[in-house]
Formats: C-alpha cells, structure tokens, sequence
C-alpha cells in the first residue's frame, strides 16, 4: 500500500478548520484535524512545504515509523505548529489502519475499557443568575458535570463569556487585530468563590463542577483560589497557572487539595513531564490534535497514569469533529480516562461539512461503531466556505498592561 495523494483542506463552516487527507493507491483514504486557532495557515504552509512531499509514495501502515521521522527527523522538535502538522498525518494514518482492518480505532489500541465517555458541558453566563440557571438545564439534560464561568462584575467581558456573540470567531467580527478584554485579579478573586457557594446551595453536590481560570493567576493565587473553592468540592479547577515553569505548579499543591487540570497548549509529554512525576496536577488536557497525534497520547496516557493522573482531552469547538472523534476512540480505551470537555455537535453549517459517528446521551458521549476513525468530509460543501483570518482575544490589566488571555 502507498501514499499517492495528500490533500491540506481549509474552511470555514463558522470558523475555520485545517483538514488533511491522506489518500492510498488502494482507494482507502484517511482524514486527520490540523487547527491551531487563530494560526491556522501556519500549519497549512508546514504541511504543504515540508510534510507532505515526505510521504509521497510511503507505505501508510508503518504509523510508528512515519512519527518518528516527522519529529526526530526534522531536528526542530515540539512546538504547537510542527506537533498540529504531525497530529494530522498520524489520525489520518489510524483512520486508514482502522479501514484497511475494518475496524473501529478504539479496538486497534486496545478494546472499549468502558461503555460511554463521561463529558462535561459549559454553562456561562452575564450573570451569576443566569450562569446558575444554565446550570440548571445542563443538570435536566443529564450531565453528569459541569463547567461554570461568569463574567466578572466590573469587567467588560471575561474568558468563557461572550458579550451576547456565539463564539470568539463571532467576536472577532469584522475587527483586523485581536478583540481586548480587560482582567483584575482581584475583581476575580473576590466573586469566584460566591458563584461555586451559590451553585452548591442551589444545585446540592451530585453534580460535579469545573471552573477555567485560563492561566490567569501566578501560583500562589491560584493556591489562594484553590483553598477559597475547596468547600465546594470541584472536580477540579483548570489551567489556575501558566505551567511555561512547571516548578510553579509545587507552590500551589503543597497549599490546596483541589485537583488540578492543565495541557491544553502542552504538545509533547515533555511540557507535563515535570508536573506528572511530582504529581502536581490529576487530570491532563493535551487534544490529539495538539499533542501529536494519537501515537504520542496513548504513550503519554500510559506515563501518566503511573502517577495517578486521568486524561480529559481539550474539547473546544476550534478543534474539528475529526479530532473530537479521535478523542472518543481514545476515550473508551484509555485506562486512566477522566472526563471529556463537550461543546455539542455542532452547527447545521458544521455538520455539513463534517459527518461522524458521535451522539450525547444522558451526560454521555457514546460513538458509532465504523471502520476507523468514522468521520467523512463533504469537500464539495467545504470550499464553498473560504478561510477568513480571524484570532483569539487578549487581555489587559486595567492598567494596560499585557496579561495571559
Ligand atoms: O483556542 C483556544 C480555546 O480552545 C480555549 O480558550 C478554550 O480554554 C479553553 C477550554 O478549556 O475549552
Ligand atoms: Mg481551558
């Protein structure tokens, strides 16, 4: 079997995606999720350039082989643009193994370890009224957990609240430069805890709960933070500090026993390394499409769970139905599962670009049994919908200066 065709896919059905698609001289073809948000044609010129012109003519199969000569081979290691590029030929290549195999991937890395992937949902809210009342109507549909964020009461938009607009690429609008979001630390800090005190009032403790606060707290407020929440008892709080200094995130364990989630910006095991040996964090958020691929995550599932740490992969809507549905083959397989982040399936315009195997039942993702990955791309439908550059907000202190978004 060869590598006769690989095809780099961009559109937009409400925001934009970067596809591959890896076509064999047997007819069997293979798709993978290449998004990195807001940088998108950066990893559309390293394929193109660089990658695509190494797997010309290769045997498909040797899935091990074609990862280590991507990432060893190219001497420029890790990084999210390389790791995306790489990720994108390696679910690709699994699809096609699924295919060839006939074959869910699941069943390739190991069988189902359980029956549904447990998922959790956003509810956000202007408000704290109507973020609890969205709370409410997650718990009726069956959610078993839930993500609370609100916008902070003297700042004008916050991480996880909109301003009324869908999502970030509805916020960007028809601006040139990033939107600019305001943040106090204190301003947080002082209504955080009253949101979780509310929700545990209102809602009781049956459903779990997990807060973002999106990297914005140097480790010893995020240890106050996390001493502030522990009544509350959350599944647990994610990104509280950037982890660039994986040393940090000792500060905040050795203060608080709220479980700590982080990865979603980590590419290789390298960025949790630290954190996963010195059992500073219990869940790892790395996205297949982020971290490498699927060859890499099951390894680093395997690292990880010596030390007692859960996979809960990253679940935004900027990753693509194919990386979600990666993450559901993973999911039922990996021992060491947590929780999968879940933001629905999608919008009408979506779905007519993207079709897979996945549906939501009473607070769990289940999939449909196919042969690979499961997912088919209408390239007909895509290149209707045209690329339109388009980038995350960022934040400032009310003094200006530049904080983490
Ligand atoms: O592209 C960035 C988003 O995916 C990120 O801001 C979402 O933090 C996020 C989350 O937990 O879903
Ligand atoms: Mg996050």
């Amino acid at each position: 079997m060869k590598i006769t065709e690989i095809k780099v896919l961009v559109s937009c059905p409400g925001r934009n995606f970067v596809t591959l698609k890896i076509i064999t001289d047997e007819g069997v073809y293979g798709l993978g999720d290449a998004t990195v948000n807001g940088r998108e044609m950066a990893v559309v010129a390293y394929l193109e350039e660089h990658l695509v012109p190494c797997l010309i003519n290769r045997d498909p199969q040797q899935i091990e082989d074609i990862w280590q000569y991507l990432y060893k081979g190219a001497y420029w290691r890790r990084g999210p643009i390389t790791m995306a590029a790489i990720a994108a030929i390696d679910m690709a290549l699994w699809d096609i193994k699924g295919k060839v195999a006939g074959l869910p991937v699941y069943q390739l890395l190991g069988g189902k370890s359980r029956n549904g992937i447990m998922a959790y949902g956003h509810a956000n809210g202007e408000t704290l009224e109507e973020t609890l009342h969205n709370l409410g109507k997650f718990i009726e549909q069956g959610y078993k957990a839930v993500r609370l964020q609100c916008a902070i009461p003297g700042l004008a938009g916050t991480y996880g609240t909109l301003e009324g607009k869908k999502d970030y690429f509805e916020l960007q609008g028809n601006r040139p430069l990033p939107p600019e979001q305001p943040w106090s630390t204190s301003k947080y800090m002082n209504f955080i805890p009253e949101l979780f005190k509310q929700a545990r009032e209102q809602y009781g403790y049956d459903i779990q709960l997990v807060h973002d606060v999106h990297s914005r707290l140097t480790p010893i407020e995020s240890a106050q933070l996390g001493k502030l929440l522990e009544p509350y008892n959350l599944m647990f709080l994610e990104d509280a500090s950037p982890a660039d200094n994986q040393e940090g995130y000792k500060v905040i364990r050795s203060h608080t026993t709220i479980p700590l989630a982080i990865g979603e910006i980590f590419n290789t095991v390298w960025d949790a390394k630290d954190l996963i040996v010195n059992q500073s964090i219990d869940y790892l958020r790395t996205a297949i499409t982020h971290g490498g691929g699927i060859t890499p995550m099951v390894k680093m599932a395997n690292f990880a769970d010596m030390y007692h740490v859960r996979m809960a992969p990253h679940g935004a809507p900027d990753l693509s139905p194919i990386c979600h549905a990666a993450h559901a083959h993973f999911n039922l397989w990996v021992p060491n599962f947590g929780v999968q982040e879940f933001i629905g399936f999608g919008t009408e315009k979506l779905n007519s670009v993207f079709s897979h195997p996945l549906s939501f039942d009473n607070g769990y993702i289940r999939l449909e049994d196919k042969p690979g990955l499961g997912v088919e791309y209408n390239e007909e439908e895509a290149a209707k919908l045209t690329y339109k550059r388009s980038y995350l907000p960022v934040s400032r202190l009310e003094d200006g200066t530049l904080w983490y978004w």
